[in-house]
């Protein structure tokens, strides 16, 4: 089966769903200047995931792993949300959404954890809770390694040790652990509030429920190689839903999808959606 680019098309199909389902990465916050991971220019492909992204890289070099999320947590906290943040917000607004599908509920399942989905919620539609899971968590979430207490945490720097560090990625510094972000309440070690590989992500009920019920996917700046989240739109598609892709590139499964939006989503998504 060919993709569909005739977004008449596309729109007619939105006008007739119930249940509307995005499922996010990190393409989607490219154009507020957070990098992805495995793209040109990506995250994956000057630094080895392995040695950042898993529970044990954590205890075998927390110092390392720390300087690269003090790195990513400045970025995201001087970003600001693009127009394709903004779209997927404008579907929570009940106004909105009933512009382009009278009879849809819309749910956004981001895997990106830099915050700028709730900004942009926020933005759009103060009043109202956002129909939002952030499977991977938040760079803004800290868990304490003794005690499990979790906050969200907004400092910049998160402590004085990182100052500056965010500037020489590539140039490791050894930060001594009674330096590293430690709990207000035990002193324990703080760890990152992300979802590494090998630990489940979170809220998997409620979105395995959503995806269920979904009758439209929209699957928006990812790779769709990393599971569940990769999974999601085939379950969608299993079930006779419509899986509609929205990506600068081609990824994984495209060819499957009924429709397929190449180009950037801050262009592509407000020009499908509204
Ligand atoms: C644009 C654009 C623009 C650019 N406009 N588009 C073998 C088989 C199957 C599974 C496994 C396996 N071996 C291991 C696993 C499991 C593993 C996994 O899937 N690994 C694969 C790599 C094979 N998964 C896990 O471990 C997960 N947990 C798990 O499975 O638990 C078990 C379990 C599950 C369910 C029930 C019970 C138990 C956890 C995964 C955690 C992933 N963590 C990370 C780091 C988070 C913290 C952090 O940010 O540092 O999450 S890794 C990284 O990848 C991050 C992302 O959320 C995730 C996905 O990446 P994403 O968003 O797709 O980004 P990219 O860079 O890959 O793609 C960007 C896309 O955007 C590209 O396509 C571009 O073209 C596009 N783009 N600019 C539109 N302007
Ligand atoms: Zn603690």
């Amino acid at each position: 089966m060919a993709s569909s680019k005739d977004i008449e098309q596309f729109r007619s199909v939105l006008r007739k769903s119930k249940n509307i389902v995005a499922i996010a990465g990190a393409g989607l916050s490219a154009a507020s200047g957070i990098p992805t991971f495995r793209d040109a220019g990506g995250l994956w492909r000057t630094h080895d995931a392995m040695s950042l992204a898993t529970p044990e890289a954590f205890f075998e070099n927390p110092s390392r792993v720390w300087q690269f999320y003090h790195y990513r947590r400045e970025k995201a906290l001087r970003a600001t949300p693009n127009a394709g943040h903004i779209a997927l917000a404008a579907l929570s607004v009940p106004e909105r959404l009933e512009a382009v599908a009278p009879t849809a509920r819309f749910t956004l399942v981001t895997q990106n954890v830099d915050g700028l989905s709730v900004k942009a919620f926020q933005n759009v539609c103060p009043s109202r809770e956002p129909e939002l899971f952030e499977m991977h968590g938040r760079l803004f979430d800290t868990i304490c390694t003794d005690c499990g207490d979790c906050k969200a945490n907004f400092d910049s720097p998160i402590c004085p040790a990182l100052t500056g560090t965010e500037e020489q990625l590539g140039n490791e510094i050894e930060i001594p652990l009674e330096d590293l972000p430690r709990c207000q309440e035990c002193t324990g070690l703080l760890r990152p509030g992300v979802v590494w590989f090998g630990e489940v992500p979170h809220q998997l009920e409620e979105i395995g429920q959503i995806v269920d019920d979904a009758d439209l996917a929209l699957v928006v700046g990812t790779s769709s190689t990393v599971y569940p989240a990769a999974g999601y739109a085939y379950e969608v598609a299993d079930h006779g839903g419509t899986v509609a892709v929205f990506n600068i590139q081609h990824s994984e499964g495209d060819e499957d999808a009924h429709f397929l939006f190449l180009g950037p989503c801050h262009e592509t998504l407000p020009l499908a959606l509204f």
